[in-house]
């Protein structure tokens, strides 16, 4: 059978859908009733609320459509630059109230939903997170898509379909408990799945040469096991712009269902395992933000979504221009994700020399003029490096490719700096000895024309030295790019009534470009404004003490401090001395040192890796001190302590809204950035923190007078490190000796004896290196400074405010911005601040 293609594309005569309560209202009844099968007789009972939301979501995203289907033209139209996100995360968490905001729709939404009896919160608690991604690197991704759509910047998300996201955590007995997360189980409705996009991805086999038709060698990649790629596409709506930008996302299938041989010879179970081995890819998000775990299926995902998302941008190229890459280059940028997606430069070299027929020079050209990499951490240990004999295995010719980038730079390195042979195994592609590995960093470095880290800081110590020598050998490669959060999420979105109270008093301009924000700080002075922060403030506060009351049973102290650290329990970002510092309040109430006492709740969340052994007993120590001491009545009134299991997206657009002082405490030089310090500080919460990663600079920005400044700087860290004592910090320090001797007595553990000896032995060690204890002094008597400032209410709103003046500055819009001005060099679809539409 011929299927016929029709010449010219038929015309469309649908009119464009209504952007009203109306016609939402209908469109959704119809998906509803028509589409998902709800009975109209249903009453409006729980039962059918996810049905509703779904409903709604199918109706939503047929306006998504037509406006993505805009953009593609315009795009294709302006035959301008193109960038592309690679990165094995996309935390987006829930797509409902971002899309309505971004479309003007939410009073639509809720009347569209009142006149069917539901309420628009109500049915947005419905929807699942989308948990692709483990923390800040997966959030950062997430705000960026959002910024770059809002900005009108052509620019693509290339990621992994995970049929697993982050694992749900729950707390048995105080420990972690992890659950998996199948997140897609009631349907997504805002996917697009894109078959006829699929491509075909190698693994296994080996290299050969051969001689092709003009009588060249050349390679090819053989015996493969191939499995396909299927792409799902989001729809990236930009705010009030009609710009639709797209998330495409890899699902991993088999390449024929069954193999039939083994299938008709009766072995069903083997025919079955081959595509469930296919399938395996793109199963589970790997759940280690910070440490490299080295298994074989993570190196097959970062290929995976590596090949796929390059093979798509060239045959989109190809489709128009033929086999010609001569402007390739000044069309495409690809920014990698941290290393995670920097096989992307070995692969784009094999697709352009094996499958498109380009010499090396000339692939070599395009790749190293497309490729731009960012750093997100400094910890060696999350530093990736793969076997060679690994990647022999798997990726035999990719393997071929970097040895050959690595030998034509090392030669490159050899004749600039003769007889420095420690320049050349410092820099080198491949880590030499007993079982070779191959340094992904140094790879993305060399294959890239840009290098960026994520706060200024952070920049400095990469370029001062992790890539010091690279540094040397190209500095003009290295650039900083500081980290921002997207405001619609987390403040329009977030905190409705405190955008309602800002706009009436400065405008709405703000929404717009949140540098405006910064006209609002003279209001701190305005005693009735206050009066309403403070209002609206309380209002989140009691919402997340009905969340936290519900979850964990625990009673908050209404109108005391909420003092949070939320994010992953790592020992660099030292939750434990924050829990130190709530055992030191607890003995101070114990032992009746009540002067200058101010009630506080101290809240934690955050998930630990799975294999992470220290990271998961903090989590029972903090779980352990919190039923001690919330089940003391002396504490009653005075402190309540909470670890809020499965910290996610969608939580903490509540703790945001609701926390007065944010906990950004890690051991200076580690934390590369922070992004959670952003959001807290967008909705008026003070920090207490270090000179670490973006701390720095919202310092800077706030004023130094309205930051809770603590503890040594990076070069203080680096500096005592060859001499430290902590005993020295328990001798200077009463409390802390005290604080110590209750943890071992046993008192917080009193059936589980010596259960938390492995922490305090981790902080006693002069060996430690996150320094505990050498910050503990400091940091106590800066949270009795935070305490003072909290009894003078009026003087802690007027910080408040100026906190969320001075946010500005860390719109991801901002950093997207720096990223186009200095990297990609793209052309906006429309003026900034207009629309397509
Ligand atoms: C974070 N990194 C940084 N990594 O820790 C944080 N790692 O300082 C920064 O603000 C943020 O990135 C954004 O730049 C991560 O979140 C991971 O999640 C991760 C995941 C897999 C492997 C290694």
């Amino acid at each position: 059978v011929v299927i016929r293609k029709r010449s010219k594309s038929a015309e469309c005569t649908l009119p464009p859908l209504g952007m009203n309560a109306e016609t939402l209202c209908q469109d959704s009844q119809h998906y509803l009733f028509r589409s998902l099968g709800v009975p109209v007789a249903e009453a409006a009972t729980d039962k059918i609320a996810r049905s509703v939301y779904t409903a709604l979501g199918m109706a939503l995203r047929d306006r998504l459509v037509e406006r993505w289907n805009q953009s593609e033209e315009r795009r294709t139209e302006m035959r301008g630059k193109r960038a592309f996100y690679l990165s094995l995360e996309f935390l987006l968490g829930r797509s409902l109230n971002n899309t309505l905001l971004n479309l003007g729709l939410e009073e639509a939404a809720e009347t569209a939903l009142a006149s069917q009896g539901w309420e628009l919160a109500e049915l947005a608690e419905k929807e699942a997170d989308a948990g692709l991604g483990n923390g800040g690197l997966g959030r950062l991704a997430a705000c960026f898509l959002d910024s770059c759509a809002s900005l009108a910047l052509p620019v693509t998300g290339y990621g992994i379909r995970y049929a697993y996201g982050m694992f749900r955590q729950e707390i048995h007995h105080g420990e972690q408990v992890e659950e998996p997360d199948h997140w897609l189980k009631n349907g997504y409705p805002w996917e697009i799945k894109r078959p006829e996009r699929v491509r075909r991805i190698p693994y296994g086999g080996h290299s050969e040469v051969y001689i092709d038709a003009a009588g060249k060698n050349r390679f090819r990649w053989v015996d493969t096991h191939d499995v396909l790629a299927v792409p799902y596409d989001i729809p990236i709506p930009g705010y009030a712009n009609d710009v639709v930008n797209t998330l495409r996302l890899w699902r991993a299938a088999a390449t024929d269902v069954f193999d039939l041989g083994e299938f008709n010879a009766g072995a069903y179970p083997e025919a079955v395992a081959a595509k469930n081995a296919a399938e395996h890819i793109s199963m589970v998000l790997y759940p280690n933000d910070s440490s490299e775990n080295g298994k074989e299926l993570r190196l097959r995902q970062q290929y995976f979504l590596a090949s796929a998302s390059l093979q798509d941008v060239l045959a989109d190229w190809v489709a128009k221009h033929g086999e010609k890459f001569s402007h390739f280059a000044e069309q495409h940028v690809f920014q990698l994700n941290d290393t995670h997606p920097s096989i992307s430069v070995a692969e784009l070299m094999r697709l352009l020399i094996d499958e498109h027929g380009l010499d090396w020079n000339a692939a070599w050209k395009i790749t190293s003029s497309t490729m731009a990499y960012t750093n997100h951490t400094l910890l060696p240990e999350a530093l990736e490096r793969w076997p060679v004999r690994l990647f022999r295995q798997l990726l035999p010719r990719v393997l071929e490719i970097i040895y050959e980038i690595n030998a034509r730079f090392l030669r490159e390195v050899a004749r600039t700096h003769p007889g420095d042979s420690g320049l050349l195994s410092r820099v080198s592609l491949i880590e030499e000895g007993p079982d070779p590995m191959v340094r992904m960093a140094n790879l993305a470095v060399v294959g890239s024309f840009s290098v960026n880290g994520v706060a200024a800081l952070h920049t400095e110590l990469l370029c001062r030295e992790l890539f010091h020598d690279f540094y040397q050998l190209w500095p003009e490669r290295f650039n900083n790019k500081t980290n921002g959060v997207t405001p619609r999420r987390w403040l329009q979105s977030a905190n409705p009534e405190l955008c309602k109270l800002i706009s009436g008093k400065i405008g709405s301009d703000w929404q717009q470009d949140l540098a405006g924000l910064q006209t609002l700080s003279p209001f701190a002075d305005d005693s009735r404004f206050r009066k309403s922060w403070a209002k609206v403030r309380a209002a989140n506060k009691a919402a997340l003490f009905d969340i936290i009351s519900e979850q964990t049973g625990v009673a908050m102290i209404p109108g005391a401090l909420l003092d949070t650290q939320v994010k992953r329990i790592h020992e660099y970002k030292r939750q434990l001395l924050n829990a130190l510092h709530v055992v030191h309040l607890y003995d101070r109430i114990k032992r009746g040192d009540l002067e200058g006492f101010t009630p506080r709740n101290v809240l934690f969340a955050g998930k630990a890796a799975p294999g992470y052994f220290m990271a998961k007993r903090i989590i029972r120590f903090i779980n352990e001190i919190a039923r001690t001491i919330n089940a003391d009545p002396d504490t009653d009134g005075l402190l309540r302590v909470v670890f809020l299991p499965d910290y996610r997206v969608s939580l903490m657009e509540k703790i945001c809204t609701a926390t007065d002082l944010s906990e950004q405490i890690s051991t200076a030089g580690k934390e590369a950035s922070g992004t959670g310090n952003m959001k807290f500080m967008m909705n008026g919460a003070l920090t207490i923190g270090t000179l670490d990663g973006a701390n720095i600079e919202i310092r800077e920005a706030v004023g130094a007078e309205h930051f809770f400044l603590f503890g040594l700087n990076a070069e203080e860290v680096a500096h005592l490190r060859a001499q430290y004592q902590p005993q020295h910090f328990i001798d200077a320090d009463q409390d802390l000796e005290r604080v110590l001797q209750l943890i071992r007595s046993g008192y917080f553990n009193p059936y589980d004896f010596g259960l938390f000896d492995c922490l305090l032995d981790a902080v006693l060690s002069p060996h430690d290196p996150w320094m505990v204890l050498a910050d503990f002094t400091s940091y106590k008597q800066k949270q009795q400074e935070v305490a003072g400032l909290w009894r003078d209410q009026d003087e802690w709103l007027r910080f408040s405010i100026r906190n969320t003046a001075a946010s500005g500055i860390f719109s991801s819009d901002r950093t997207i911005r720096e990223y186009n001005a200095d990297i990609w060099h793209l052309t906006p679809l429309v003026a900034e601040g207009a629309s397509l539409g």
